[in-house]
């Protein structure tokens, strides 16, 4: 609401007040009153020019002098539109806002947000939201061939969320594919994880996965039969290397989304994965994602470097920086 919409409001209000004072003195009846005051403005009531009822057929919030609607706020030209009212330096207020995505220079409405960072933080928490609940795209899994298992858990999102422990270990099912489906011992087993966020895999799995496959190949590292985990943690990499045995695994996965940021993934690499490793077992290629993160290309180029590493050095994670 700018300030001349908020002057014709109060107005308004005001006006609402004074007629109200006049009616009680010349002894207007009391449900006159409610009628006024209930919230749905009398045809006379000066509310009426500011709120009036939608024409049929009209764009709701569009109908009256005043409009509610608001511009939307998570378009890149809003989101660095300063919230503060007078700026001493705006310019200085907009090229700080530029240097950071932290929701800084959005002003306040009293002691509350405004509504447009209100409005900005309910729809990037429905970006998390989304990413988390969704599935990953099957038709990126078809195209990579990659065949799907599940962890032990068995009631969907909610129970992934809750219980981290059962996305860590594969279910009965899923140790019986593997081991009848997959190749045993290669030097280089590639899996894919939903992990936090399903839009990471459906983002940069179609341009990672290539890169690691050639980058294998040409390093003449053997490669595994690649499949797809789904409720997958990362502490599943154990499970699998038990069942597997690959010098390498590489687990590419969903990572925490953020605040309206959603496609980024990492990628979690181990040294001969077996039961009782842990993080420090491993080693973990982060914030993979074009534009700011790391780009998923050079992400399968590095990983495929770090396979070598691993494998000439024969460890991975604080074992292997205690041998630099
Ligand atoms: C959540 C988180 C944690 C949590 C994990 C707890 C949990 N159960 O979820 C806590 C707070 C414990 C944590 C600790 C650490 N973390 Co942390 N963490 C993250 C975060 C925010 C999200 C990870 C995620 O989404 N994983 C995917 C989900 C599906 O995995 P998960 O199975 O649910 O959880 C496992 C992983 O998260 C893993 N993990 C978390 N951090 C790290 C770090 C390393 C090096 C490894 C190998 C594994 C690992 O531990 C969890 C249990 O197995 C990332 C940020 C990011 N952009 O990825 C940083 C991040 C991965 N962490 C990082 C670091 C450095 C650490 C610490 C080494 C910090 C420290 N100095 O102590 C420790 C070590 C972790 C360990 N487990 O031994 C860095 C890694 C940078 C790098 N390339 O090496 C990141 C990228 C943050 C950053 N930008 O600096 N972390």
């Amino acid at each position: 609401m700018d300030k001349e919409q908020m002057r014709i409001l109060i107005d308004a209000i005001l006006q609402e007040i004074a007629q109200e004072n006049l009616k009680r003195q010349s002894g207007h009846s009391e449900s006159d009153t409610q009628n006024t005051l209930s919230g749905v403005p009398s045809e006379s009531s000066p509310f009426s020019s500011a709120f009036q009822k939608p024409e049929p057929g009209s764009d709701f919030g569009k109908s009256g002098n005043l409009s509610i609607d608001l511009p939307d706020p998570t378009t890149d030209e809003m989101r660095l539109e300063p919230g503060v009212e007078d700026p001493i330096d705006p310019d200085g207020l907009t090229a700080l806002m530029s240097t950071t995505t932290a929701r800084i220079g959005g002003g306040r409405a009293g002691t509350r947000l405004r509504t447009k960072s209100l409005l900005l933080f309910q729809s990037d928490l429905a970006v998390t939201q989304d990413t988390l609940f969704q599935d990953v795209d099957p038709q990126i899994l078809t195209q990579f061939k990659l065949f799907t298992v599940q962890t032990q858990i068995t009631e969907g999102k909610e129970q992934y969320l809750l219980r981290p422990d059962l996305g860590r270990q594969l279910n009965d099912d899923a140790r019986k594919i593997i081991q009848e489906r997959c190749v045993k011992s290669p030097n280089v087993q590639i899996c894919v994880g939903d992990g936090l966020s399903s839009f990471a895999i459906d983002t940069n799995l179609p341009k990672i996965y290539p890169v690691l496959e050639a980058g294998c190949k040409t390093a003449g590292l053997t490669l595994g039969t690649p499949f797809f985990i789904q409720y997958c943690r990362v502490g599943v990499m154990n499970d699998i290397g038990d069942l597997i045995q690959p010098d390498v695994l590489i687990l590419l996965i969903g990572e925490r989304p953020g605040l309206g940021r959603a496609e980024s993934m990492s990628a979690y690499m181990a040294y001969r994965p077996t039961s009782g490793h842990t993080d420090a077992d491993r080693e973990v290629i982060c914030n993979i994602f074009d534009d700011g993160g790391t780009n998923p290309l050079e992400a399968g180029a590095y990983a495929v470097q770090m396979a070598q590493k691993m494998i000439k050095i024969q460890a991975s994670g604080v074992k292997s920086k205690l041998m630099e």
